[in-house]
C-alpha cells in the first residue's frame, strides 16, 4: 500500500507541475523586463525633454523575474508629464478580467513630484472604453511588486499601460522611478485554474 501511495503522490506532483507550466499566463507586452537593453516597443508618449528622460538602466532589476535591466523615468522639468507607455497589438484583448502587475522603486522625488500607473481598454479603432483606475501615488523606497485586476468592457480589442512621472508647477520639482517586470494578461494567474483537480479525480479512481 505504501508504494502505491507513493506512486499516487508522485503522479499527483507531476500533474501539478504539468498544470503549472501549462497555466503560465502569456504576457501581452513586449520587452516587459527591459532585458533587450533598449526601450522599444515601449515609447515616451509625453513630456520628453532635456530634463525629462526615460532610459534603460543596469544592473538594477525588479524582484519578480530574473534579469539585470529596468526602465528609469527621470523628470526634472517643472509642470511636466513624463510618460512611458506600451499599447498591445490589435486583437490582443477581449472583454473580461485583465490581470496586471509591475515592480517599482522610487528614485529622487521632490517638491510635488508624484508617480501614477494607468491601464486602458481600447476598442478596435483605439478609443478608450475602460480603465483600471488611477493607481498611485506610488513611493516605494525599495523594489516592490504591485498587482491587481480590472474588468474590460464589451468591444475591448487591446490595451495600453502607461507609467506617469508628473512634476509640480514649481522649480525644483522632481519625479523619478525605476520600472520593471510589467505584465498584462487575461488568463487566470498561475495556480488558480481547476484543471489540477480533474487530474486528481482521475488518479483517485
Ligand atoms: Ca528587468
Amino acid at each position: 500500500m505504501k508504494s502505491l501511495r507513493n506512486v499516487f503522490l508522485g503522479a499527483l506532483a507531476m500533474g501539478c507541475m504539468t498544470a503549472t507550466v501549462s497555466m503560465a499566463a502569456p504576457n501581452l507586452l513586449g520587452n516587459p523586463g527591459f532585458e533587450t537593453g533598449v526601450l522599444a516597443p515601449w515609447a515616451i508618449v509625453g513630456g520628453a525633454g532635456p530634463n525629462a528622460t526615460v532610459t534603460v538602466g543596469s544592473p538594477d532589476n525588479g524582484p519578480t523575474l530574473p534579469g539585470t535591466h529596468h526602465a528609469f523615468l527621470s523628470n526634472h522639468a517643472e509642470a511636466n508629464g513624463l510618460t512611458l507607455a506600451q499599447t498591445t497589438g490589435l486583437g490582443t484583448g477581449a472583454p473580461g478580467t485583465v490581470f496586471y502587475s509591475y515592480d517599482l522603486k522610487t528614485g529622487p522625488t521632490a517638491n510635488g513630484g508624484v508617480f501614477f500607473v494607468e491601464i486602458f481598454a481600447q476598442n478596435a479603432v483605439g478609443a478608450v472604453i475602460g480603465n483600471a483606475g488611477l493607481q498611485g501615488n506610488y513611493t516605494p523606497a525599495n523594489w516592490t511588486h504591485f498587482s491587481g485586476s480590472f474588468n474590460a468592457p464589451a468591444n475591448t480589442d487591446h490595451f495600453t499601460i502607461q507609467f506617469e512621472a508628473p512634476t509640480g508647477a514649481v522649480i525644483g520639482s522632481i519625479s523619478s522611478m525605476e520600472v520593471d517586470n510589467v505584465s498584462l494578461n487575461q488568463n487566470l494567474p498561475v495556480g488558480v485554474k481547476n484543471t489540477t483537480w480533474g487530474r486528481i479525480k482521475q488518479l483517485n479512481r
